[in-house]
């Protein structure tokens, strides 16, 4: 018997412990010792039913999503195989799932005839996270089991759900007293079941998936719900898949389920989604800091600025359930941010998503003072005050008398120097940049900026407890706008340049968000705030804006007052939520066009993706050369996590690799040379992009 299962044989009970930490994939290795056990146990006479569990508590994460794409995907005893033989055991087989039963450990239970589950318990079909579908049973099986509508609910939404939930929608039958008691109560289930004469599998709740369902129900479905797939292939797979179940016998249901699970797998956005999953998990990687290191503890944190950045980081750690001094100067603005908190907190319970008792508990662990030196007893204080560089050197510099040794000073700074501020305490080395994302207690995406003196343990520390309060961390050098915002700076000048020489802000918007971006540039701006794009901009002029074109017309509207959202107007009309184009800033396009001698013509769509995203990518590959980003996947993280760029393209640099390297090459240096002298300033190819289609290489890596 496989070492990746645990077997043994107790009073007529087959025990089959999954032992292959720390998920449980279900690669070939696990499928075949599972199928080696069960046949074992099948066949002995003395068992009368048997119990599949976790050894080390996990049920099974599912397959083992390294293999797919290779032949190991497949590879005997395939999954869907494995699962059919269980289901044809003429004995009462048990799973009991402890921790968590995902994907194809789902689909492993539901193979199963009966499912325990304890407290903690959480099931899932999360293939639709990958741009799968449950390719092993759980298309055909979970309707039969719940019915089709909870069932395309519960696979489309791609969520775990808890034990509770799962036991009212049919998946689990019982539900142990605690987690320690799941393999003792399975026993006594087991033995229920035999004393009973219990089939091994129990009448399909649902053999008509769609009995009490409308004939429409599908078409309506797909209908209702399709906009928002926007060009996600497995959503529209997974309907098919449900069609078939409702339709179909379930032998050709599950032929019908696995050509759509190889379509799906055999897709892009697959393979993308497959990325993104991969490098989050790299991401929290860093090079020279081992996971032995020791970390500084963080009992107590400090936020400097009570306004919305303040507000939202603060409520970050008062969910994770760490006390939190919030600082202002003055009370009404203290007061005013304790009481947005409470405002958002309040927004949560009505949407269920908290409880007045739990919302009263977080605000009990925020304690807002005037004084800085309630900061003194800090372990972790992160100033989320004015963006500008000589405001946030005098709060350090009074961080550097009340803080006590050890505590570690982060700046929430979206673009100033990490070094330079740094550079205004005696101890640099406790100093780091945590850049949030607004709104910062909803956006995943947490910038963690090394400066040069940072300490190693102080950078390991603030990854981990990053992780802790929910956010997906990724390291950055110290460059003006770090990773996203040093890359919005050419997407957004080219987006602005496109309107100057004929296209429109909408017509902009339009491509990018039929590229399936959350939103396209100019809306994006117009929420952010002209005004506040403006004042970066300001803040870095000398650098950049050599060119007197240069985000000319975001400039003019910064010194209408057309601030965006915030003012109604913007490169947009804002009437409530409703937004719509504005003929007057064309016309204000074709003026500055003509003062700079600008030439204006029809621009085709092809040529605003290839200006906007090439210039993305280019400043990417940039950032990767000058070792300010450490890997091109941790650039497709920011994007994705911070900017809308579709997990399902990979983030630009995947999408880059997926375009061709040579052809993002060739795209620049055209437009290096017909954009005539705006082309040889700004369409400079980043050298690591010429190596590498030099080289031939097919990924973006340093070489
Ligand atoms: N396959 C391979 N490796 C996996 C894995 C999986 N399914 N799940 C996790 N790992 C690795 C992960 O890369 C990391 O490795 C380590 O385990 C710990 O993971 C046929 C087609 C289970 C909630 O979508 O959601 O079944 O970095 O850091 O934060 O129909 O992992 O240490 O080398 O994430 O505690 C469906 C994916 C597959 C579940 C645990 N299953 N996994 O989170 O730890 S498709 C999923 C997760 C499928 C069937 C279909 C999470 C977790 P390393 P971790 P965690």
């Amino acid at each position: 018997m496989s070492d990746l299962i645990h077997y043994r044989l107790e009073d007529g009970l087959a025990l089959i412990g999954l032992a292959h930490p720390p998920v449980n994939a279900l690669g070939q290795p696990l499928r075949a010792a599972i199928i080696d056990a069960c046949e074992r146990a099948a066949a002995d006479e003395r068992v009368e039913a048997i119990i599949l569990y976790g050894e080390h508590g996990m049920f099974s994460a599912g397959a083992d999503i390294t293999e797919f794409g290779t032949e190991a995907s497949f590879a005997e005893p395939d999954l869907p195989s494995t699962l059919v033989r269980l289901t044809q055991i003429h004995k009462p087989l048990v799973a009991a799932i402890g921790k968590l039963a995902l994907g194809g450990g789902m689909e492993l239970a539901l193979a199963c005839g009966y499912r325990i589950g304890e407290p903690s318990t959480r099931v899932g079909l999360s293939e639709i996270n990958l741009g799968l579908l449950p390719g092993a049973g759980g298309t055909q099986r979970l309707p039969r089991l719940i019915g089709a509508e909870s069932a395309l609910n519960l696979i489309l939404s791609g969520q775990q759900i808890d034990a509770e939930r799962a036991r009212m929608l049919g998946i689990l039958d019982r539900i142990a007293t605690a987690a320690e008691q799941l393999l003792d109560e399975a026993r006594a289930y087991a033995n229920e079941l035999i004393d009973y004469g219990a089939p091994a599998r129990p009448t399909e709740a649902w053999p008509e998936p769609a009995e009490d369902l409308p004939g429409d129900f599908l078409a309506r479905y797909r209908t209702e719900h399709e906009p928002r797939w926007k060009s996600r292939l497995a959503p529209r797979l997974v309907l098919s898949a449900l069609e078939a179940a409702c339709l179909l016998p379930l032998e050709e249901g599950l032929a019908r389920e696995l050509a759509l699970f190889k379509q799906a797998e055999a897709s892009r956005q697959s393979k993308a989604l497959r990325h993104v999953f991969f490098a989050e998990r790299e991401a929290g990687r860093i090079p020279g800091i081992g996971a032995d290191i020791a970390l500084r503890k963080v009992d107590k944190v400090a936020v400097i600025g009570a306004g919305t950045m303040g507000g939202g980081i603060a409520m970050n750690f008062a969910n994770a359930g760490i006390p939190v001094a919030l600082l202002e100067l003055k009370g009404e603005a203290l007061d005013n941010g304790l009481m947005q908190i409470r405002k958002n907190y309040e927004i949560s319970v009505k949407r269920g998503k908290m409880t007045a008792e739990q919302l009263e508990q977080r605000m009990d662990l925020l304690f807002g003072t005037l004084d800085y030196n309630d900061l003194a007893d800090a372990d972790l204080v992160i100033e989320a005050v004015f963006e500008q560089m000589e405001i946030k050197q005098q709060v350090f510099r009074t961080l550097e008398k009340v803080c006590k040794p050890g505590a570690i000073l982060a700046t929430n700074t979206s673009s100033l120097d990490v070094d330079a501020i740094a550079a205004t305490v005696s101890r640099p080395q406790d100093v780091i940049g945590l850049h949030f994302f607004s709104p910062a207690n909803v956006m995943r995406l947490l910038e963690v900026v090394r400066g040069k003196a940072t300490a190693p343990d102080v950078l390991a520390t603030t990854m981990k407890i990053a992780k802790h309060i929910g956010k997906l961390p990724v390291l950055s050098g110290v460059c003006f706008g770090f990773i996203g915002n040093r890359m919005l700076e050419p997407y957004s000048r080219e987006a602005h340049r496109l309107v100057l020489e004929g296209a429109t802000p909408a017509q902009v918007d339009g491509v990018l968000t039929g590229l399936d971006l959350n939103m396209g540039i100019f809306s994006m701006l117009d929420l952010a705030g002209i005004d506040v794009s403006f004042l970066i901009r300001d803040s870095n002029r000398a650098a950049i804006a050599h060119d007197e074109t240069y985000c000319r017309l975001g400039e003019e509207l910064y010194a209408l007052g057309r601030y965006g959202q915030k003012t109604g107007r913007g490169f947009y009309l804002y009437e409530g939520r409703n937004c719509k184009e504005d003929d007057e800033v064309v016309v204000l396009a074709e003026r500055l066009a003509d003062e700079l001698e600008v030439p204006r013509r029809s621009i085709d769509d092809q040529e605003i993706h290839d200006r906007c995203m090439f210039m993305l990518i280019n400043e990417g590959i940039q950032l990767l050369d000058e070792g300010i980003a450490l890997r091109a996947s941790d650039i497709d993280l920011v994007w994705i996590n911070g900017y809308g760029f579709p997990a399902h393209l990979g983030g630009p640099m995947h999408y880059a690799e997926q375009l061709g390297l040579d052809k993002v090459l060739a795209g620049i240096e055209h437009y290096r040379h017909v954009l005539g002298e705006y082309g040889q300033m700004w369409f400079q190819p980043a050298q690591l992009l010429e190596r590498l289609v030099a080289a031939g290489n097919t990924r973006i890596e340093i070489i």
